[in-house]
């Protein structure tokens, strides 16, 4: 598409799908006339693909994940196309900013952090590889919060992405499903009927996603709940009008809003609902589409893969047996062959107090025919394993992890490190009645919008080095390892770095009225809020860095900017007080004048999929400081590698396996590791000895205590320090002098020649954790599926 062409069908869009004229247009149509032009490029390619994947009666991947945190879909779909210079042509030709227009596209912000930006990251590869698939989860009205600080606090306020019309999704009235809670269950034999008391309709909205070079496109199928009797007339006649929309409110309640806590399980009965209503409506999805191409359920597996995104989909299994078994007579056992020959489980977490449990009660009041079917698929287990140990329900509760494992043939962790403490801890017992079921595929990022879209400085240095294979084969990044030794390639690499630093600065300054020195560190900790990941230990070391350089101002002081982004769950209490105290330390230390030359603390509001985008390119150091054993894999340590950042990190996660690729001598390796926190743990003592033995770690505490953070509220970080003195379940003591030695190194390795070398080859030796290269472990060890065969570019 040439520029002038770009610019007519922007012009058509404008005038005749939003109504506007040139004069009239404001940066939101001209979005929208951009988005539909370009959506009109997708079209033909997507229809491509399916029906490529009906006459070629190909194996399809289902991908049933409760949040998509797709981020904006403009410059992605641009990127992929390749519609840059039309598009960018066209936008000058019309006077106007393109930055600023793709910069006016809201997030879609559909998940909470790191699970539902894989499944996003799984979308792009999956259509990138031709692997035919469909995605399916909730079209919440409400995505994840935004973000604000009054006074240094956390607030929540809704998100409203839809109150803009999305662009990108095509209404699909006619896929509606009835979805059924409650009521009761009559027995025939075996096999039982359902009579749910409580019914309303899954409606799909369909979003195309284009892989690159738009080969092949799958479809993002969102269920938005609607009430199957909508608005009583009735009722609203005799002036009862708050009555007579209720059913309907209640309806949509369902798809409302994301719950924003993926920390603790509460076992909300809504929560249960949402997982029901959008396993159930995608099952029978995927059902019907079996049926109108396939005669034979008993081939589901061969022609159906169905990925369950962590346990939010569990039910999947009991519902798939009760559509196979109850509602279409198939033999009980054989039921529950077909449906785990189809299913499989990606486990995301080992906390315990995020694994779901359900109450027996609470569930068999909901879905009284699939507690029922768990009883039954239990004992079936039991026999068959020849144990006598109930597995998916204990003291009243539906264990939703081992529910899950019982209905897959494959269960699969994230990282190696995690799938071995799955297969040592969590599912120790069912590990070895199933010895080949737990596979490892270590998570992966999509390189088109983690290197080619946000950091088109390294991306162009990149291609103009080793061409532009990389972007769909990104382990031939390793072919920029010889030019490392080159004096000029290096230059332009720091020079790419010190660009997006300087952008990243002018930001800052605009936006949040801080000025930072783009030679200082740029070290970057961005992350949903949470204990285990530390941010307080990245403050504490902050502040005994900062109570040195007052101590001595004029010693050469390496300077630094700590750039912090997180949310915090709206619940979580002692996360909101590490926001808070963030906050807090950024107003004292950046207004000290003897120290804020060489140290500042940046923490802008509302960290998402964009925001990371903006930072990632520009950070020189990554903070993955997680207690060992905690964080499953990570992705933003994935996205800082391969972006030049070098990472500050324990044995954690998939730190472990970037550190053996970009090699120990380019990472600043500290901490315990899983096995000595979890022999640590045994002495009660280990905070306060940790404390004893470290008088920096001591002061630090104490400077907190003392309020010198919150001096209009002396006591307002008390919980914190006694937390840290008395408890420390995450080892925050015991790690800081490691840590605080790692980050000496850091200040002493930054600015000379060899740092270049070292963000290089983290750049280099990134290239395997590709999402294209997990997707495509999935399709060989988990869906035993094959990309479609003979696509070409579009
Ligand atoms: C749990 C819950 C509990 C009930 C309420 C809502 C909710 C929402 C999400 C979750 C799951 C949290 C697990 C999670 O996000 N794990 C992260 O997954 C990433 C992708 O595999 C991985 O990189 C991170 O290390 C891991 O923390």
């Amino acid at each position: 598409m040439t520029p002038s062409e770009m610019k007519n069908a922007i012009l058509h869009h404008l005038v005749y799908t939003l109504g506007k004229d040139v004069s009239t247009a404001h940066i939101y149509d001209w979005r929208m006339a951009l988005s539909f032009a370009v959506r009109d490029q997708i079209v033909d390619p997507w229809f491509g693909a399916t029906r490529r994947s009906y006459a070629g009666k190909l194996k399809r991947v289902y991908y049933l994940s409760m949040e998509f945190l797709i981020g904006r879909l403009l410059k992605d779909a641009i990127i992929n196309l390749r519609l840059e210079d039309a598009a960018l042509g066209a936008m000058n030709d019309l006077g106007l900013n393109y930055e600023q227009i793709l910069e006016d596209e809201p997030d879609a912000a559909l998940g909470n952090g790191g699970l539902g930006r894989l499944a996003a990251c799984f979308m792009e590869s999956m259509s990138t590889l031709a692997c035919p698939a469909m995605g399916y989860g909730i079209r919440y009205e409400h995505g994840l919060f935004r973000q604000r600080f009054e006074d240094g606090r956390q607030v929540e306020e809704p998100e409203d992405w839809l109150n803009q019309r999305h662009a990108w999704e095509f209404e699909r009235p006619e896929v509606a499903i009835d979805i059924g809670f409650g009521g009761h269950v009559q027995e025939i034999g075996k096999r039982a009927n359902w009579y749910p008391s409580e019914m309303l309709i899954a409606m799909g909205h369909d979003t195309p996603v284009i892989g690159w070079k738009g080969r092949w496109g799958n479809t993002l199928r969102l269920w938005e709940a609607r009430p199957m009797h909508g608005f009583d007339l009735q009722r609203f006649n005799r002036g009862d009008y708050a009555a007579a929309a209720e059913p309907e409110a209640l309806a949509r309640t369902l798809s409302r809003v994301l719950y924003p806590d993926d920390t603790t399980e509460q076992g909300k009965e809504l929560r249960l609902k949402q997982e029901f209503f959008f396993t159930a409506a995608s099952l029978r999805d995927i059902l019907r589409r079996f049926e109108s191409e396939y005669n034979d359920l008993k081939r589901l597996p061969q022609k159906a893969a169905i990925q369950m995104n962590d346990t939010h989909p569990a039910i999947a299994g009991p519902e798939l047996v009760r559509l196979l078994h109850d509602e279409r007579g198939m033999d009980f056992e054989e039921a529950v062959g077909i449906a785990r020959n189809t299913l499989s489980y990606t486990n995301h977490t080992l906390l315990p107090e995020a694994l779901e449990r359900w109450d027996e009660g609470l569930m068999g009041r909901l879905l009284p025919r699939h507690l029922q079917l768990i009883y039954r698929i239990n004992e079936l287990h039991m026999k068959d394993t020849g144990s006598r140990k109930v597995t998916a329900v204990e003291d009243g509760h539906v264990k939703m992890g081992e529910l899950s494992f019982i209905m897959a043939h494959k269960v699969n962790g994230v990282s190696a490190l995690h799938t071995d403490l799955m297969k040592k801890t969590v599912f120790k017992d069912l590990h070895e009645q199933h010895p080949t079921r737990i596979v490892n595929e270590t998570n992966g990022v999509t390189p088109r919008r983690w290197l080619l879209s946000c950091n088109p400085r390294l991306s162009s240095l990149i291609t103009e080095t080793i061409g532009e294979g990389w972007v769909d084969n990104l382990e031939q990044l390793e072919r920029l390892e010889p030019h490392i030794k080159d004096s000029s390639f290096l230059e332009r690499f720091a020079a790419a770095k010190r660009a997006n630093k300087v952008d990243l600065a002018r930001w800052f300054a605009d936006d949040l009225k801080i000025s930072v020195d783009p030679e200082s560190i740029f070290d970057v900790q961005i992350k949903r809020i949470h204990e285990y990941k530390r941010q307080h230990m990245n403050l504490l070391e902050t502040i005994a860095h900062w109570l040195e350089i007052r101590d001595n101002p004029n010693a050469g002081w390496v300077p630094r900017v700590k750039i912090f982004g997180g949310k915090a769950a709206p619940g979580y209490v002692f996360a909101k007080e590490i926001v808070r105290l963030t906050n807090d330390v950024a107003k004292v230390l950046n207004s000290d004048p003897l120290t804020s030359r060489y140290l500042k603390v940046v923490y802008p509001p509302n960290y998402n999929v964009s925001l990371a985008e903006r930072l990632i390119p520009a950070a020189d150091l990554s903070e993955q400081i997680s207690t060992a054993g905690k964080e499953a894999s990570g992705t933003g340590n994935m996205k800082f590698a391969l972006n030049g950042a070098l990472t500050i990190g324990t044995l954690d996660g998939a730190n472990v396996e970037i550190r053996d690729l970009v090699k120990a001598e380019n990472f600043f390796l500290f901490g315990m590791t899983a096995e000595e926190v979890m022999e640590r743990r045994k002495d009660s003592g280990h905070a306060a000895e940790a404390i004893a033995k470290d008088s920096r770690l001591a002061r630090a505490i104490e400077t907190v205590r003392s309020g010198r953070f919150s001096p209009e509220e002396p006591g307002r970080y008390h919980g914190i320090a006694d937390n840290l003195t008395h408890h420390d379940y995450f080892m925050v003591c015991s790690d800081f002098t490691d840590f605080w030695r790692a980050q000496r190194e850091v200040d002493g390795a930054f600015g000379k020649p060899n740092w270049t070398c070292m963000a290089a080859y983290n750049t280099a030796r990134s290239g395997w954790f590709s999402s294209d290269r997990t997707i495509r472990g999935y399709m060989a060890d988990i869906w035993n599926a094959a990309p479609a065969p003979e696509v070409e570019d579009a």
